[in-house]
């Protein structure tokens, strides 16, 4: 017998094996040592067969997850006490009778599987006898219910929060019953307002007074979302109101829903959902509105995936695919609009301890920082792909209006901590003083516009919120100007009380000049309209609430009056499309900036001061509250000023 030799695959005869003379000395010795070692081979297959059995025989626990009615017969167990023995982890009883139950088992099993086919069976012709509506119907409920249960899941609480020290809120009666009589007026045109939309646009954005039927604009998407409920709660809530308060969050509980395939204006949403349904959160306690601010920052956040960071105007909350106006410069976004994020993002993160929001506006303040400003102006326009300014207009009106509005309201938010946004808003100031700011022929102060190198001498019903800022950003300016600033403010309260004098409806034109003999009034036919904005009674409460001066009050009432003579119709509240005809037409439209602002403005300004006291809320720029966080002990990331 000659040594064995390994035949490879391919046939070609391998030399053989040369374990050494020494090792086999005689054949003999040589066949028994061979017979051993295939022995051994033998036994050591066996084993390893063994062991590979162990290890590789299906999981336990694996078999229990899958109910096929088995778990009669595989009972995971560890306990050998009772009787049993423990095999992988089951427990088998006695041998001859588990077999016989083993097959009774099978039995079982089989005939499950045969009834379950046929019931399948059956109802798939069930099925086929419905009509393709009663289909669609079924697979439609079926759909709803899976949606009900992703939403239950996505309403999972918060982690709690510290609420801020909430100071002022449902007071602010004024003991003077003439004053009372004028805030019951204005809460009495609330309900008018509301009642209207409550009837004829309930669910839509917005109301058609005349018309009677809702209303939306494109800032909204194509769907309803509700916006006059969201934006009109927290104006309910300090008016006492709170059946239709209540009425409002049932609704927002039930129907505001924002996985939609709708293209909306980031900065709307954000300024009037956002910002209505965190302060209406705040001042009720009631977590299905931070919830909801929540979900909607969510689906904002997409927005922001820019080659520079700086967010799209539009975004579609479905799909998260962004872009800009067409109109705006370049394909630009709106200093405005990016930039009037701060106070409600800073919220968010306070509240939900994600940085994520907080880290997306502290991106854009960085980046407008290092930029360079002609003039020190900011331009209204800014490229986000390219990260350069567009058109070099610049605007304390549309367009770039809340952008300053935000910076000195960071600041006042931050308990005054955030000195960077001061700097920011003292250094934009400084430059439109210098650049912007002019006194007209009669003596009237007003902000123009800066276009490509010439100064436009008109200023817009939007620009008459600057006085009311300058009133608030006065405590706290560089070289202790807080005088000057007050005055200011008070100069341009008056500028814009003129525009509303000066006309023939005492309501304010949208723009209006100080060129060529015209002093404060609108030239063109489409600038002397009304659409019931609130800028200008915004002004006049700032200015009340840091002066106290009776002729605030007073021209609140005068605008209170006009509002009501010439824009209520039994419908609601419309804009008016000429403020200096004596026949005036309707728009058609009552704006739910009306209920946000406009109302609350002027319920405000004859309130006690103690209603929504200034030390310790900051509004937005739809006048929704919220509270200064006292952000000492908090950590958002970045910002030095809140470590
Ligand atoms: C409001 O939506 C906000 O005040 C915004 O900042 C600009 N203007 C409208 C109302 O006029």
């Amino acid at each position: 017998m000659t040594t064995p030799a390994l035949l490879p695959l391919s046939g070609r005869r391998l030399p053989p094996l040369n374990l050494g003379a020494s090792a086999f000395p005689h054949h003999r010795a040589t066949l028994r040592l061979s017979e051993k070692f295939i022995l051994l081979l033998i036994l050591s297959a066996f084993i390893t067969l063994c062991f590979g059995a162990f290890f590789f025989l299906p999981d336990s626990s694996k078999h229990k997850r899958f109910d096929l009615g088995l778990e009669d017969v595989l009972i995971p167990h560890v306990d050998t006490s009772k009787g049993g023995k423990n095999l992988g982890g089951f427990l088998i009883h006695g041998q001859g009778h588990d077999e016989h139950r083993h097959r009774e088992e099978e039995e079982r099993l089989r005939n499950k599987i045969r009834a379950d086919h046929e019931k399948a069976l059956e109802e798939a012709k069930e099925k086929l006898k419905k009509s393709r509506d009663e289909i669609q119907a079924e697979i439609q409920t079926e759909k709803n219910k899976v949606m009900q249960e992703l939403k239950k899941k996505d309403s999972k609480p918060l982690p709690p929060i510290p609420l801020p020290n909430l100071i002022g809120i449902n007071s602010g009666e004024p003991a003077d019953p003439d004053i009372r009589e004028k805030r019951n007026k204005v809460k009495e045109m609330m309900k008018h307002a509301w009642d209207n939309y409550r009837q004829y646009g309930w669910g839509h954005n917005e109301l058609k007074p005349i018309a009677r039927k809702g209303h939306s604009t494109n800032i909204f998407g194509n769907s309803q979302m509700g916006a006059t409920i969201v934006d009109a709660l927290d104006t309910l809530y300090i008016m006492g109101l709170h059946d239709e308060f209540r009425e409002g969050q049932e609704w927002i509980d039930k129907n505001l829903d924002f996985s939609v395939n709708s293209e909306v204006s980031v900065f709307e949403v954000n300024i009037r959902f956002i910002g209505g349904l965190l302060a209406a959160y705040y001042l009720s306690g009631q977590e299905v509105f931070k919830i909801k601010a929540v979900q909607l920052a969510g689906k904002l956040l997409p927005a922001f995936n820019t080659p520079t960071g700086i967010p799209w105007a539009m975004v579609n909350l479905k799909s998260g695919v962004g872009r800009n106006w067409g109109w705006a410069s370049a394909g630009s976004s709106i200093l405005a609009e990016f930039g009037t994020l701060h106070m409600e993002f800073v919220h968010l993160s306070y509240l939900t301890g994600d940085p994520v929001y907080y880290n997306k506006v502290m991106h854009i303040r960085k980046l407008l920082q290092k930029m360079d400003r002609p003039n020190g102006l900011y331009p209204n326009y800014l490229n986000p792909r390219t990260g350069r300014w567009g058109q070099h207009h610049t605007s304390v009106g549309g367009l770039g209006d809340s952008f300053y509005e935000y910076l000195l309201k960071a600041w006042l938010m931050s308990d005054k901590m955030d000195t960077e946004a001061r700097k920011m808003y003292d250094d934009a100031i400084e430059a439109i003083e210098k650049h912007l700011i002019r006194k007209s022929n009669g003596g009237l102060t007003f902000i123009g516009e800066w276009k490509n190198g010439h100064l436009e001498r008109k200023m817009g019903h939007l620009t008459c919120f600057a006085g009311g800022m300058f009133a608030l950003g006065a405590d706290g300016s560089r070289d202790d100007k807080a005088g000057h600033y007050l005055q200011l403010g008070a100069e341009i309260a008056h500028t814009c009380h003129e525009s509303y004098d000066r006309t023939t409806l005492k309501l304010g034109p949208e723009a209006f000049k100080f060129d060529g003999g015209v002093e404060a009034v609108a030239v063109r036919q489409n600038e002397k309209y009304y659409i019931l904005r609130p800028e200008v009674i915004e002004t006049y409460w700032y200015m009340w609430r840091f002066t106290h001066d009776p002729k605030y009050r007073q021209w609140g009432w005068e605008a209170t009056q006009a509002i009501d003579k010439y824009c209520r119709v039994s419908g609601g509240f419309s804009g008016v499309k000429d403020v200096y005809s004596s026949s005036p037409t309707y728009d058609d439209v009552q704006q739910s900036f009306f209920l946000a602002e406009t109302l609350k403005y002027l319920y405000l300004l004859f309130s006690n001061d103690d209603l929504l006291p200034l030390d310790n809320w900051v509004f937005n720029t739809e006048a929704h509250p919220l509270p200064v966080l006292h952000l000492a002990n908090t950590t958002l990331s970045g910002n030095p000023a809140y470590r």
